[in-house]
Protein backbone atom coordinates (compact mmCIF):
# COMPACT_ATOMS: atom_id res chain seq x y z
CA UNK A 1 0.00 0.00 0.00
CA UNK A 2 1.72 3.78 -1.05
CA UNK A 3 2.15 5.84 1.90
CA UNK A 4 -0.54 8.35 1.06
CA UNK A 5 -3.42 5.43 1.66
CA UNK A 6 -1.98 4.98 5.03
CA UNK A 7 -4.44 6.38 8.10
CA UNK A 8 -6.89 6.94 5.53
CA UNK A 9 -10.29 8.57 6.81
CA UNK A 10 -13.50 9.24 5.56
CA UNK A 11 -15.75 11.88 6.94
CA UNK A 12 -19.11 11.92 5.83
CA UNK A 13 -21.33 14.81 6.94
CA UNK A 14 -25.28 14.04 6.93
CA UNK A 15 -27.51 16.08 5.14
CA UNK A 16 -29.16 16.51 9.19
CA UNK A 17 -25.50 18.20 9.85
CA UNK A 18 -24.66 20.76 7.02
CA UNK A 19 -28.25 21.61 5.86
CA UNK A 20 -31.31 22.60 8.30
CA UNK A 21 -34.17 19.12 7.03
CA UNK A 22 -37.26 21.36 8.21
CA UNK A 23 -36.29 24.28 5.83
CA UNK A 24 -36.21 23.48 1.77
CA UNK A 25 -32.59 24.31 0.48
CA UNK A 26 -31.60 26.16 4.30
CA UNK A 27 -28.23 25.17 4.48
CA UNK A 28 -25.91 25.29 7.97
CA UNK A 29 -23.71 27.88 7.13
CA UNK A 30 -22.06 28.18 10.66
CA UNK A 31 -21.98 24.56 11.28
CA UNK A 32 -19.82 23.99 8.02
CA UNK A 33 -17.55 26.80 9.10
CA UNK A 34 -17.43 25.12 12.50
CA UNK A 35 -16.86 21.97 11.09
CA UNK A 36 -13.96 23.23 8.82
CA UNK A 37 -11.81 24.93 10.94
CA UNK A 38 -12.23 21.35 13.00
CA UNK A 39 -11.10 19.28 10.53
CA UNK A 40 -8.68 22.01 9.52
CA UNK A 41 -6.85 21.80 12.98
CA UNK A 42 -6.89 17.70 12.64
CA UNK A 43 -5.90 17.29 9.15
CA UNK A 44 -2.39 17.48 9.34
CA UNK A 45 -2.21 13.94 11.04
CA UNK A 46 -4.67 12.41 8.60
CA UNK A 47 -5.53 11.95 5.41
CA UNK A 48 -9.19 12.88 4.55
CA UNK A 49 -11.60 11.86 2.45
CA UNK A 50 -14.63 14.15 2.77
CA UNK A 51 -18.45 12.77 1.57
CA UNK A 52 -21.64 14.72 2.09
CA UNK A 53 -25.26 14.09 2.08
CA UNK A 54 -28.24 16.15 0.59
CA UNK A 55 -30.63 16.89 2.99
CA UNK A 56 -33.21 19.39 2.34
CA UNK A 57 -31.19 20.11 -1.04
CA UNK A 58 -31.25 16.64 -2.82
CA UNK A 59 -34.32 14.74 -1.05
CA UNK A 60 -37.50 16.68 -1.53
CA UNK A 61 -36.73 17.32 -5.30
CA UNK A 62 -35.52 13.22 -5.76
CA UNK A 63 -38.62 12.73 -3.87
CA UNK A 64 -41.11 15.10 -5.48
CA UNK A 65 -39.82 13.74 -8.61
CA UNK A 66 -39.47 9.67 -7.52
CA UNK A 67 -35.89 9.50 -9.09
CA UNK A 68 -35.08 6.63 -6.45
CA UNK A 69 -37.91 4.78 -7.69
CA UNK A 70 -36.52 4.46 -11.49
CA UNK A 71 -37.54 6.13 -14.41
CA UNK A 72 -40.62 5.95 -15.64
CA UNK A 73 -41.76 9.07 -16.91
CA UNK A 74 -40.25 11.80 -19.00
CA UNK A 75 -41.32 14.37 -16.50
CA UNK A 76 -38.42 12.89 -14.25
CA UNK A 77 -36.28 14.46 -17.08
CA UNK A 78 -36.13 18.06 -15.29
CA UNK A 79 -36.60 16.52 -11.55
CA UNK A 80 -33.33 14.29 -12.36
CA UNK A 81 -31.82 18.03 -13.45
CA UNK A 82 -33.00 19.84 -10.73
CA UNK A 83 -31.96 17.30 -7.78
CA UNK A 84 -28.11 17.43 -9.92
CA UNK A 85 -28.32 20.74 -9.84
CA UNK A 86 -29.41 21.10 -6.28
CA UNK A 87 -26.71 18.98 -4.89
CA UNK A 88 -24.44 21.35 -6.76
CA UNK A 89 -24.97 24.17 -5.16
CA UNK A 90 -25.04 22.49 -2.07
CA UNK A 91 -21.56 20.91 -2.46
CA UNK A 92 -20.21 24.92 -3.90
CA UNK A 93 -21.12 25.89 -0.33
CA UNK A 94 -18.92 23.37 1.28
CA UNK A 95 -16.35 23.72 -1.00
CA UNK A 96 -16.42 27.51 -0.97
CA UNK A 97 -16.13 27.35 3.26
CA UNK A 98 -13.58 24.46 3.66
CA UNK A 99 -11.91 26.26 0.95
CA UNK A 100 -11.82 29.52 2.68
CA UNK A 101 -10.29 27.59 6.00
CA UNK A 102 -7.58 27.15 3.56
CA UNK A 103 -8.00 23.45 3.32
CA UNK A 104 -7.06 21.74 -0.05
CA UNK A 105 -10.90 19.95 -1.00
CA UNK A 106 -11.33 19.51 -4.79
CA UNK A 107 -15.02 18.70 -5.57
CA UNK A 108 -15.76 14.54 -7.28
CA UNK A 109 -18.71 14.70 -9.16
CA UNK A 110 -20.19 11.12 -8.62
CA UNK A 111 -23.04 11.23 -11.59
CA UNK A 112 -20.23 12.21 -14.06
CA UNK A 113 -17.85 8.86 -12.71
CA UNK A 114 -20.22 6.45 -11.46
CA UNK A 115 -23.05 3.81 -13.02
CA UNK A 116 -25.55 1.80 -10.81
CA UNK A 117 -27.47 -1.39 -11.16
CA UNK A 118 -30.98 -1.16 -9.33
CA UNK A 119 -29.51 1.74 -7.00
CA UNK A 120 -25.95 -0.18 -5.78
CA UNK A 121 -23.04 0.44 -7.46
CA UNK A 122 -21.62 -1.15 -10.70
CA UNK A 123 -18.40 1.26 -11.38
CA UNK A 124 -16.81 4.02 -10.06
CA UNK A 125 -13.54 5.97 -11.36
CA UNK A 126 -11.39 5.97 -8.78
CA UNK A 127 -7.99 6.87 -10.33
CA UNK A 128 -8.76 11.09 -10.39
CA UNK A 129 -9.33 10.27 -6.02
CA UNK A 130 -6.85 8.18 -6.12
CA UNK A 131 -4.59 10.83 -7.66
CA UNK A 132 -6.13 13.58 -5.38
CA UNK A 133 -5.09 11.93 -2.34
CA UNK A 134 -1.95 10.98 -3.52
CA UNK A 135 -0.99 14.87 -3.63
CA UNK A 136 -2.46 15.29 -0.51
CA UNK A 137 -5.84 16.96 -1.91
CA UNK A 138 -8.96 16.40 0.08
CA UNK A 139 -11.23 14.81 -2.42
CA UNK A 140 -15.03 15.77 -1.74
CA UNK A 141 -17.77 13.59 -2.98
CA UNK A 142 -21.58 14.07 -2.13
CA UNK A 143 -25.11 11.72 -2.53
CA UNK A 144 -26.15 12.55 -6.46
CA UNK A 145 -28.86 11.55 -9.02
CA UNK A 146 -27.22 9.03 -11.10
CA UNK A 147 -27.32 7.01 -14.16
CA UNK A 148 -28.42 3.31 -13.64
CA UNK A 149 -27.59 0.64 -16.16
CA UNK A 150 -31.34 -1.82 -14.88
CA UNK A 151 -33.81 1.51 -14.09
CA UNK A 152 -32.18 4.17 -15.69
CA UNK A 153 -32.24 6.63 -13.00
CA UNK A 154 -31.27 6.27 -9.29
CA UNK A 155 -29.80 8.41 -5.96
CA UNK A 156 -27.27 7.09 -4.98
CA UNK A 157 -26.56 8.08 -1.02
CA UNK A 158 -23.38 9.22 0.18
CA UNK A 159 -23.43 6.46 2.68
CA UNK A 160 -23.14 4.20 -0.01
CA UNK A 161 -20.26 5.86 -1.31
CA UNK A 162 -18.58 6.03 1.77
CA UNK A 163 -19.01 2.14 1.58
CA UNK A 164 -17.61 2.05 -1.75
CA UNK A 165 -14.98 4.27 -0.94
CA UNK A 166 -13.53 2.43 2.04
CA UNK A 167 -13.55 -0.96 0.56
CA UNK A 168 -11.66 0.18 -2.26
CA UNK A 169 -9.07 2.81 -1.31
CA UNK A 170 -8.20 0.63 1.80
CA UNK A 171 -9.72 2.75 4.14
CA UNK A 172 -8.68 2.57 7.62
CA UNK A 173 -11.40 4.70 9.60
CA UNK A 174 -14.93 5.72 9.03
CA UNK A 175 -16.28 8.49 10.65
CA UNK A 176 -20.28 9.24 9.99
CA UNK A 177 -21.51 13.04 11.43
CA UNK A 178 -24.75 12.73 12.02
CA UNK A 179 -26.89 15.32 14.49
CA UNK A 180 -27.47 12.35 17.31
CA UNK A 181 -24.73 11.45 19.69
CA UNK A 182 -25.08 8.40 17.82
CA UNK A 183 -27.22 5.25 17.49
CA UNK A 184 -29.81 5.42 20.09
CA UNK A 185 -32.03 3.13 21.86
CA UNK A 186 -35.70 3.33 23.07
CA UNK A 187 -34.51 5.47 25.62
CA UNK A 188 -32.88 7.66 23.34
CA UNK A 189 -28.99 6.99 24.88
CA UNK A 190 -26.43 6.43 23.15
CA UNK A 191 -25.39 2.75 22.16
CA UNK A 192 -21.85 2.94 22.71
CA UNK A 193 -20.63 -0.09 21.12
CA UNK A 194 -22.00 -2.41 18.16
CA UNK A 195 -20.93 -5.69 17.60
CA UNK A 196 -22.00 -8.84 15.64
CA UNK A 197 -24.21 -10.11 18.33
CA UNK A 198 -26.61 -6.66 18.92
CA UNK A 199 -26.18 -5.79 15.23
CA UNK A 200 -29.51 -7.66 13.77
CA UNK A 201 -31.51 -6.27 16.84
CA UNK A 202 -30.25 -2.66 16.47
CA UNK A 203 -31.17 -3.10 12.43
CA UNK A 204 -34.13 -3.83 13.40
CA UNK A 205 -34.99 -0.73 15.71
CA UNK A 206 -33.91 1.22 13.04
CA UNK A 207 -36.17 -0.66 10.28
CA UNK A 208 -39.10 0.33 12.26
CA UNK A 209 -38.14 3.99 12.63
CA UNK A 210 -39.49 6.61 9.87
CA UNK A 211 -37.62 7.77 7.33
CA UNK A 212 -38.10 11.09 5.51
CA UNK A 213 -34.74 10.40 3.16
CA UNK A 214 -35.39 8.74 -0.10
CA UNK A 215 -31.97 6.44 0.96
CA UNK A 216 -33.33 5.55 3.98
CA UNK A 217 -31.67 7.35 7.17
CA UNK A 218 -30.49 5.36 9.88
CA UNK A 219 -31.52 2.25 8.48
CA UNK A 220 -30.41 2.86 5.46
CA UNK A 221 -26.71 3.84 7.28
CA UNK A 222 -26.71 1.02 9.29
CA UNK A 223 -27.10 -1.42 5.81
CA UNK A 224 -23.83 0.42 4.14
CA UNK A 225 -21.96 -0.06 7.91
CA UNK A 226 -22.51 -4.05 8.33
CA UNK A 227 -20.07 -5.10 5.27
CA UNK A 228 -17.46 -2.58 6.84
CA UNK A 229 -17.60 -3.73 10.06
CA UNK A 230 -17.02 -7.16 8.99
CA UNK A 231 -14.07 -6.01 7.23
CA UNK A 232 -12.38 -4.69 10.59
CA UNK A 233 -13.02 -1.03 9.85
CA UNK A 234 -13.34 1.54 12.43
CA UNK A 235 -16.67 2.88 12.09
CA UNK A 236 -17.72 5.62 14.58
CA UNK A 237 -20.88 7.42 14.40
CA UNK A 238 -20.68 10.86 16.79
CA UNK A 239 -22.47 14.19 16.85
CA UNK A 240 -21.19 16.66 14.27
CA UNK A 241 -24.17 19.72 15.66
CA UNK A 242 -21.51 19.13 19.07
CA UNK A 243 -18.65 21.56 18.47
CA UNK A 244 -15.20 19.86 19.27
CA UNK A 245 -16.40 16.42 18.62
CA UNK A 246 -15.05 16.25 14.67
CA UNK A 247 -11.39 17.65 15.88
CA UNK A 248 -11.12 15.30 19.09
CA UNK A 249 -12.45 12.38 16.64
CA UNK A 250 -10.07 13.08 13.97
CA UNK A 251 -7.04 13.14 16.12
CA UNK A 252 -7.65 9.51 17.02
CA UNK A 253 -9.42 10.45 20.92
CA UNK A 254 -12.12 8.74 22.65
CA UNK A 255 -15.82 10.82 22.39
CA UNK A 256 -19.04 10.63 22.78
CA UNK A 257 -20.62 7.96 20.10
CA UNK A 258 -21.09 4.55 18.86
CA UNK A 259 -18.39 2.50 17.96
CA UNK A 260 -18.71 -0.85 15.50
CA UNK A 261 -16.55 -2.93 16.53
CA UNK A 262 -16.78 -5.73 13.90
CA UNK A 263 -16.38 -8.07 16.48
O1 LIG B 1 -28.28 12.29 1.92
C1 LIG B 1 -28.71 11.55 -1.13
O2 LIG B 1 -27.57 11.42 -0.32
P1 LIG B 1 -27.71 11.10 1.23
C2 LIG B 1 -28.54 12.66 -2.15
O3 LIG B 1 -26.31 10.79 1.68
C3 LIG B 1 -29.76 13.02 -2.90
O4 LIG B 1 -28.60 9.89 1.39
C4 LIG B 1 -29.55 13.57 -4.22
C5 LIG B 1 -30.97 12.93 -2.44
Amino acid sequence: MSTYLKNLTILKLGGSVITDKSKQNHINMQTIQRIAEEVSTATSTVSLLLVHGGGSFGHPIAKKYQIHKGWYSPEQKIGFSETRRAMMTLNKTVIDIFLAEGIPVVSVQPSACTLTNSGRITHMDLEPTRSLLKFGFVPVLFGDAVMDISQGIAILSGDQIVTYLAKELAVKKVIFGTNVDGLLNSDNEVIPEINHQNFETLLKLAKESVASDVTGGMFGKLQEIEPLTKEGKEVIIVNAKKPGIIEEVLKGRKVVGTYFTGK
